[in-house]
Formats: structure tokens, sequence, C-alpha cells
């Protein structure tokens, strides 16, 4: 096992290895920006290595300073996150090239997979589904025009480098394929340089369904189940929750051994995600392959009992994995509420300035894997999010009401958040029927994000909370209460501030 892992990261995802190394006994080194210099991540982690300027460019997606931060203390392994440089094939390189291990694939499974024309080509010899299509570009419309009429409408032009949804068409029509087709390649050109498209079977309201593999460097990989992540805005995924309510134990069988196919056949090493395409008829189809640990791991970790962040710390230091039958079906349900700094009140506009006062929910079943504290300054040079609120329950409902109760006392006073939109989507008749799919979202958002008040009751915590705020920066309760022990937050301070008996009263 290493004595020291470097973690090239930032926020709540490096907050989350710095627990996985404490609990392995191994020793974690922080890197942190300007911006980040009394950041939770770094205050937590054993050392912290300043690498530069807040910028991402100058700080956490500078590989140089990174491999010079691990050099310089002595860690023996760098561990990406997510995000950054996760996913550069450089990278994973350089970081071998160096003498340190990189702690997920190899490069050359990064390379296998990292493009979403090589993965498909990779997937058609693997026996994995993949979208009836063309997998080589369009070199003209009367091509296009076969295809489609052999693909039958309704048919979807993709650019080969697009990503994220970005440069999609859908044509309904073989009249509209022409025009399409020519827009699909200026769009493509002007967003990535790169005019290639090609066309695939359009997929009409499927569910987005991901299967977490997880294999060692001794020829096992395992399949650890689904995540359904279909509630997205803009292809930024906002909701997740494992088990999926359209997946049968069956069908996990199938969507498992084609992830582990599809995985073997990339020479995969460590953490993984395959995403895949579920229709309404059970169909799946492999759309690409995440050669990193997801946001969204918790969910799997609070149905599988593993903890993953460890085991692919254990991984990369050689450790075999048990058998698949080892894996038992998902326990219970989780769900996962991203909590961001956009006011969804005002179309997940970014929210900008200083967490003055946060309480964080806890009790049964409740995990808060956050990066922030009163005092964070949250401005625009990183990802909007503050951290994730995951629930976990015997059942979906109970894990529903579970994730209700704790994004009720969830309290972030400072910044707008995503944590009403949560809210709503909670109590929303659909949601809790599980009858979600990709475009669900797209759908409700007007619903979701209508105007309105804080629930009732916040309006009360909301003041309270910034009073308690106020009370504390103005030292009033710095002294610890008459007889009692200093505490700095829960019961004793609010009663000290007189603010229990104030709220009662409000
Ligand atoms: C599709 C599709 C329907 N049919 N392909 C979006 C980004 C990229 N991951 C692939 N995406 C899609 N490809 C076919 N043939 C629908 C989507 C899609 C989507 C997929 C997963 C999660 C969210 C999505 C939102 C919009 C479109």
């Amino acid at each position: 096992m290493f004595d020291k892992v470097l973690i090239a990261n930032r926020g709540e995802i490096a907050l989350r290895i710095v627990r996985a190394c404490r609990e392995l006994g191994v020793g974690s080194v922080a890197v942190y920006s300007d911006a980040d210099a009394t950041a939770p991540h770094a205050r937590e982690a054993d050392e912290a290595v300043h690498i530069g300027p807040s910028p991402s460019r100058e700080s956490y997606l500078r590989a140089d300073r990174l491999i010079d931060a691990a050099r310089r203390t002595g860690a023996e392994a760098i561990h990406p996150g997510y995000g950054f440089l996760s996913e550069r094939e450089n990278f994973a390189r350089e970081v071998v090239e160096a003498g340190l291990v990189f702690i997920g694939p190899p490069a050359s499974a990064i390379a296998a997979v990292g493009s979403k024309t090589a993965a498909r080509a990779l997937a058609g010899t693997a026996n994995v589904p993949v979208v009836p299509g063309t997998t080589e570009p369009l070199r003209s419309v009367h091509e296009a025009s076969e295809a489609a009429q052999r693909l039958g409408y309704p048919v979807l032009l993709k650019a080969s480098a697009g990503g994220g949804g970005k440069g999609m068409r859908v044509v309904r029509a073989a009249v509209e394929l022409a025009g399409a087709l020519e827009a699909a390649k200026r769009e493509a050109m002007a967003s990535f340089g790169d005019d290639a498209v090609y066309v695939e079977k359009y997929i009409a309201g499927p569910r987005h369904v991901e299967i977490q593999v997880l294999g060692d460097a001794h020829g096992t990989m395992l399949s650890l189940g689904e995540r359904e992540c279909s509630i997205q805005r803009r292809h930024q995924k906002m909701i997740e929750e494992a088990p999926s309510v359209a997946v049968s134990p069956e069908l996990r069988r199938r969507m498992g051994e084609t992830a582990v196919r599809m995985a073997k056949a990339a020479g995969y090493v460590n953490a993984g995600t395959c995403e895949f395409l579920l229709d309404a008829n059970g169909e799946f189809y492999f759309l690409e392959m995440n050669t990193r640990l997801q946001v969204e791991h918790p969910v799997t970790e609070l149905v599988t009992g593993l903890d993953l962040v460890q085991w692919q710390i254990r991984i990369a230091a050689g450790e075999k994995l048990p058998q698949q039958s080892a894996i038992a079906e998902p326990r219970g349900w989780a769900i996962e509420c991203r909590i961001t700094s956009e006011d969804a009140g005002n179309d997940f506009l970014p929210s900008t300035g200083v967490i003055s006062f946060l309480r964080v929910p806890g009790g049964p079943g409740v995990r808060w894997d956050g990066g922030v504290g009163a005092g964070s300054e949250i401005g625009l040079h990183y990802d909007p999010l503050l951290g994730k609120l995951i629930a976990w329950g015997d059942t979906r409902d109970a894990a529903i009401a579970r994730m209700r109760r704790a994004l009720l006392e969830l309290t972030i006073v400072g910044v707008e958040t995503s944590r009403d939109f949560h809210l709503r989507v909670m109590d929303d008749a659909e949601f809790q029927r599980g009858a979600i799919d990709i475009q669900w979202l797209e759908r409700r958002l007007p619903s979701l994000t209508a105007g309105g008040g804080m629930p009732e009751g916040e309006v009360a915590v909301a003041i309270a909370a910034a009073l308690l705020a106020e009370s504390e920066r103005a030292g009033r309760l710095a002294a610890p209460p008459r007889g009692g022990t200093a505490t700095t937050g829960g019961d004793g301070a609010w009663r000290e501030a007189g603010l229990r008996d104030g709220l009662r009263s409000l």
C-alpha cells in the first residue's frame, strides 16, 4: 500500500479522497490554488501544496505542477478525482513516466474509449449493442439519405467531435435531411473545428442508465449495478439514483455483463462507467465510457456497501477484487441531489458570494459529501457544485422522504443554491412514480422552478441563521455559555444567542 497519495483535485471530491486515504492509513497531500488557500480539502489533508493562481489552467490543469508537488512531498501515487485532468490520456502517461502511480485506468484504456467514435468501433468488436447508425462520418447528402432510409426516420445527426449533446440534430423526415446535414456540419465546424457528422437511429424518450464497473490488475472485472441519471438539465446531471425503477434483476445482469465485456475489450483497470440509453422496450444501447470516478459514485456505494475510492487506491496498489458472485443485488435505494451555487429560480444562473452560514443535515441514512464551509468564497473560477446530498432508504419512497427531510435541514446562507429545486422534485408526483426519462426535466422545468418564496418555515430558519452568523461574527458567542461546554453550533449556541426562543416566537 502507498505511504502517501497526492490528490490532484479540489472541492468535495478532494475531501472525499482525503477520507478514503485516512481510513486506509495512507497519507494525503492536497493541492490548492490561491482561491482555495483555506478550502476544507486543503485544511483536512495531512499536507497541502500551493500550486498556483486561481484559474484552473494555472493550477489544477497544470500537470507539471501536480507531478512536481507529488515529487516534492514524496507521494508515490496521484488520484485525479473527476473533471480536470482525470480523463486526459497524456496526464496518465506523464504520471507513469515520472515514476508515479496513476490511480485510474492505463493511458491505453483511456485512448481506446476516450473518443466516442473509437468507443463505438470497439463496442462493435465486443458484441456491445450500440445505437444503429454509421460509425464513419457522412461524406455526402446522398450517403446520409441512404443511411437514413436504411435506419428509418427519425434519425439523429451527431458531430463526431461533439460531446455532451452538442452538435446533435433530430431529422424526422427525408425532406428535412439535406438542410439539417448542412446545418449540423456548419455547427460542428464552428464548435469543434471539425465538421465530421454521422447518423444514428433516434431513440425517443430513453433513460440514461449507467453501469459502474470496477476492475483490478489481475483480470477481475466487476459490475456494481446501475445508476439512473435521466434527470439532467442541458446534459448536466442534477439527481441520480441507484438502482433504477426501469431495471429488473435480469436486465441488470445483462447490462452488467455487457459493460464488463466493454471494459475488458478496452483493457480497462480501476473504476469506470459505461453509459447506456435504455428505451421503453427495455432495449439498451451503449453511448460512451467514462474513464474516471463519477460525481454520482455515492449512490452505488450506499446500495453495494463498497467504498469505491478506497478500492480505487487498493487496486492501484495491486490488491485483488472479490469475485462477481460476492456482489449482492443492490440493497435499499439511494438518491443523490447535486447542491450547486445556481439560482434555480433564475434559470440556474451561477450565484457568487461568501457562505456566511452552513447547516449540514445528518441523522440516519443521510450523507453530505461537501467541499465548502462557513466562510467559503464561491466565485466563478470553478464548477458550481457545493456538495452532494445523498439519502438512503429501505425503499425508494423511504429514500425520497428522507431526502426531503434532509433538504429541509440543509441551510446555506450567502449564495443562492439548487436546494429548493430539489425539494420540488421530491414532491413531484411523476418523480415519485419514477416516470422519468432524459426529456422529463426539460418538460417540467417551468413548474419545478416557478418563483415563490422559501418552503414553509424556511424564512424563520434563514433569519435565525443570519442572526447566528452575525452574533458569531460579533464575537458575542466566542465565550463558552455559562456552565456549559464551548459549542460553536447546535442547540447550545442557538440558545446562547437567544435564537431558539426567538425562533419559536417567529
Ligand atoms: C442519443 C439520444 C437519442 N438517440 N442518441 C446526448 C449526449 C450524448 N451522451 C448522447 N446523447 C444522446 N444521444 C440517439 N441515437 C439522446 C441523447 C440525449 C441524452 C442522452 C443521455 C442523457 C441525456 C440526454 C439528453 C439529450 C439527448
